[in-house]
């Protein structure tokens, strides 16, 4: 045993690594994607990437029920495209423990909504395990593998983004010595057609009562008993800013949080005068413990359901004068984020304004050009959409004057869902284009391989995925290649594709590695001074442009810029020049 730091994230890994799990399954997603990452890294597992979260589970319970011990991590709106396979493997239970951990976001520091995973641990009969703190997770995690196979089930892990990212000590202890379990074929356990699965479900069902007497004794629950007076029901992070935030109150402390214990709660709400709830996000766990006969107090004062908590917020609630947060002030000025200086995809954006396009976006980096300047995107929704509804755009609009549509994706994205967008689109003899700006890697979670670059998690020899070989494959004819840094290029491709072939399909790849790929240090720009102040470069949004606020003159920060030469394209005047190699002095600036 040895204590260590480590994230929530870090921990589950090791939790699972420790318990014996040999193969790790995922999709990248903020805020799990370094469980993954981190797990691929211990002696003797095996990790890796899968398009999407639906694969990840499915390659899960196949793993699972060969006998081995799986750890799958995702996300929250993960769940959302995994939860096909979790609700069967709900019924068929597993063979080696399967473990997957549901990573959700409140305050969706990177997400496009804060949903809360618990309704997918309760709708799917699938026990969930809420850990507080790094500790815990391992612990949890580690656990939660013996008691998979003991209850048959797979067990999901709930974490959020304070629990994923904080680190706090844990004791790291040592991996047992799981022995896989031999396979034995077994239609009526796996086999999920009605004949089979309707006993399955009262298999399931008594799974249920099992679960729920076990509850009452789970050692991951925890009562600490302070004043009578109030008592909190709480698990999570929550937990954490329960304990800052109200030293007096008594806590009933979840850590399973799907099914929650009938009795033990009841019990609990009986030794204090009033019970409440505080959770982030949503009532689940207000509702659950409500629906389990315990009445549950009205804060005095308006607890928010949207966002994070903090140790002020849930005193406010309690109508205890607190600022939001206690240590940080208020007016920290915001920092947008930007697509980086050099991004292949700040171009096309640019190029798609000026031709004022319909743009359906999709989620990656490349989703910030619809902020300004760029602003050139109309929705994005969840990944993949872009091509499916730019073929609804397409639909809806026919026989109306109407802009280009154009659908935008990342190489990804295209992989986990936008593929069998376009498959439809091109079954339904659909037009439009879709711009695939393939930057060469899964930018926006941190530069994970994808099928389009051949990159593993473990490095290990891999197939780099043809995209337009595939793409053509479908049957679409107009597909090109091309530099996103060239402007003109851009310009014309977009052209082609929604003038020329308006009434075709059309697939654009754009194509050039992400600048975080390769820092490659080219002589950076300035403005000479030809500079008219026109701002033609500072629409493009380039972190590293700016404008004098009294003379309206461009500059360039050397510092940021990487010499990609994009903004110098744009200057009619020839004011953005790029420094000779030879004063580059090494490298150095
Ligand atoms: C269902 C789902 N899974 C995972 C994520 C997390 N996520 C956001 S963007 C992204 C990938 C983006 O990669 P790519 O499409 O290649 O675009 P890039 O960021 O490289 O520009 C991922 C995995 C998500 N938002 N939704």
């Amino acid at each position: 045993m040895s204590v260590q730091l480590m994230s929530g994230n870090e921990a589950i890994a090791r939790g699972a690594w420790e318990a014996g799990c040999t193969i790790g399954v995922a999709y990248p997603g903020t805020p799990s994607t370094e469980t993954m990452e981190s797990f691929a890294t211990y002696e003797g597992v095996y990790a890796e990437w899968c398009t999407n979260e639906k694969v990840a589970v499915e390659v899960g319970v196949g793993a699972s029920a060969a006998g081995a011990r799986v750890l799958s991590t995702m996300k929250h709106v993960g769940v959302n495209v995994a939860a096909d396979p979790l609700f069967t493997a709900a019924y068929t239970g597993v063979n080696g423990g399967f473990v997957i951990l549901a990573a959700d976001d409140p305050g969706m520091y990177s997400s496009q909504n804060e949903q809360d995973s618990h309704f997918y641990a309760a709708a799917s009969h699938t026990p969930m395990l809420d850990p507080s703190d790094s500790s815990e997770a391992l612990a949890f995690t580690r656990s939660a593998f013996e008691l998979s196979e003991r209850f048959d089930v797979p067990f999901m892990i709930r974490s959020t983004v304070r629990v994923s990212h904080t680190k706090t000590p844990v004791e790291a202890g040592e991996k047992i010595n799981y022995e896989p379990k031999p396979y034995e074929k077994n239609a009526a356990k796996w086999v999920m057609m009605p004949a089979f699965a309707k006993p399955r479900r009262k298999v399931q069902l008594q799974r249920i009562r099992d679960l729920e007497e076990w509850a009452e004794e789970c050692p991951f629950n925890r009562i600490e008993k302070k004043g009578s007076e109030v008592g909190i029901v709480c698990g999570g992070a929550v937990y954490q800013h329960v304990v800052d935030a109200l030293p007096d109150a008594s806590v009933f402390k979840v850590g399973l949080s799907w099914p929650l214990p009938k009795q033990a709660l009841n019990d609990f709400a009986n030794s204090v005068d009033a019970l409440f709830v505080v959770e982030e996000g949503s009532e689940y766990l207000t509702k659950q413990v409500a629906s389990l006969g315990v009445n549950v107090s009205e804060f005095p004062a308006e607890l928010p359901r949207d966002g994070e908590l903090s140790p002020g917020l849930i005193k406010r609630a309690f109508g205890i004068d607190a600022p939001e947060h206690m240590d940080s002030p208020d007016d920290v000025p915001g920092r947008p984020p930007a697509l980086c200086a050099g991004c292949p995809h700040r171009l096309v954006f640019k190029e798609l304004s000026r031709i004022k396009a319909i743009v359906t976006g999709d989620i990656g980096c490349y989703t910030l050009g619809a902020l300004p300047p760029l602003a050139s995107m109309d929705t994005c929704i969840d990944m993949g959409a872009s091509v499916s509804m730019s073929h609804g755009f397409e639909l809806a609009l026919a026989g109306r004057d109407h802009a280009p549509i154009v659908a935008v994706i990342g190489d990804s994205t295209f992989g986990h869902s936008g593929l069998s967008s376009l498959i439809t689109t091109v079954y339904n003899k659909g037009a439009g284009t879709v711009c695939i700006l393939d930057n060469r890697t899964t930018a926006m979670t941190g530069r994970q391989g994808n099928p389009f670059n051949g990159v593993t998690l473990q490095n290990r020899e891999s197939r780099e995925l043809d995209l337009v070989g595939l793409v053509s494959a479908l049957g679409i004819q107009n597909v090109t290649v091309v530099n996103p840094h060239d402007a003109k290029a851009v310009r014309n491709a977009l052209k082609v594709a929604t003038k020329e072939q308006a009434d075709d399909l059309s697939v654009i790849v754009f194509k050039a590695p992400c600048v975080l790929l390769h820092r490659e240090r080219k002589p950076y720009f300035f403005v000479n001074g030809d500079c008219r102040s026109c701002g033609q470069c500072t629409t493009l949004g380039c972190p590293a442009l700016s404008k004098d606020a009294d003379t309206g003159l461009a500059a360039i920060d050397s510092a940021m810029c990487i010499g990609c030469g994009q903004c110098a394209q744009y200057c009619g005047f020839g004011a953005i020049e790029q420094i000779p190699a030879s004063s580059m002095n090494g490298g150095a600036r």
